[in-house]
């Protein structure tokens, strides 16, 4: 169960960062029909689960894999039966349980958001697969004292470390603390999943996209590295940063397509 594995270890990378106590954060994985058959039947019909305000038009007929709610990124490596699920979009509110949630359950309380990102990814790049969401520690702290604004927070973490431009040149989107949970704040993260990859909620974590499992969680590490050093420097008398011209310099060297507006 490649698949099952690939997930799971992440998940696994994930927790013991620290970025997913209790049951924080949830992933799901756009999984290919060859991957999903040799983990079960793909005529398998366990339960449905519906999302009556969610329009999931687009991704008819495709199979996720997707953390259950309440459930412990902790335990998903010992026992990814009972914690995750597969599932197939039956229509455009109706996902179908192929296998999982053994002891019952549904996917997370953030499928929603999980869902209408995915739809807005694969708009943007048909290579798109995964969304991955967690709690990370500096990050959050970072919204405690920043201000709640997209420019401002992708300058900060551009300038805290040469790698973060090159990983994330079209910068980070933040939205404002909104309740969780629901498909109010997924169309707001998703609306803003159109340009970009990566989505802060404030006081709450982070929302990534990427084309494959690396790719999403090495976005979150960076992120959250560069809020990391910026929260361990805040309050300290600086003497020499990364300059806007610096940022330029790398855009050059790595022939970036940045986020205009920020540095220029
Ligand atoms: O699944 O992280 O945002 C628990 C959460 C909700
Ligand atoms: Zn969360």
């Amino acid at each position: 169960m490649k698949l099952i594995e690939e997930v799971t270890d992440i998940l696994s990378h994930l927790y013991e960062h620290g970025w997913d106590e209790r049951n924080g954060g949830n992933l799901s994985y756009i999984a290919k029909e060859e991957e999903v058959a040799e983990v079960c039947s793909l005529d398998s019909n366990l339960r449905a689960f519906v999302y009556p305000d969610c329009d999931l038009s687009s991704l008819v007929g495709k199979y996720f894999v997707i953390t259950g709610t309440g459930k412990y990124f902790k335990n998903c490596e010992k026992d990814p039966e009972t914690n995750l699920g597969i599932v197939r979009v039956e229509d455009a509110h109706t996902l179908r349980l192929l296998w999982g949630y053994k002891t019952g359950g549904s996917p997370t309380s953030e499928a929603p958001t999980h869902l209408l990102c995915h739809a807005k990814r694969l708009a943007q790049d048909p290579a798109h697969r995964v969304v991955m969401h967690c709690h990370p520690t500096n990050l959050i702290a970072m919204t405690h004292v920043v201000p709640l604004d997209s420019a401002r927070f992708t300058e900060i973490l551009w300038k805290m470390q040469t790698e973060s431009i090159v990983v994330f040149p079209e910068g980070v989107a933040v939205l404002p603390w909104m309740l969780c949970g629901g498909t109010e704040i997924g169309l707001a993260t998703a609306e803003k999943m159109d340009s970009y990859r990566s989505v802060v909620w404030a006081q709450h974590g982070l929302f990534c996209t990427g084309r494959d499992l690396d790719e999403a969680y090495g976005l979150i590490e960076t992120i959250e590295k560069a809020a990391e050093i910026y929260m361990l420097i805040a309050d300290k008398k600086i003497l020499q940063s990364i300059s806007n011209d610096n940022l330029k310099d790398i855009a050059k060297a790595f022939r970036l397509e940045y986020r205009k507006g920020i540095i220029d």
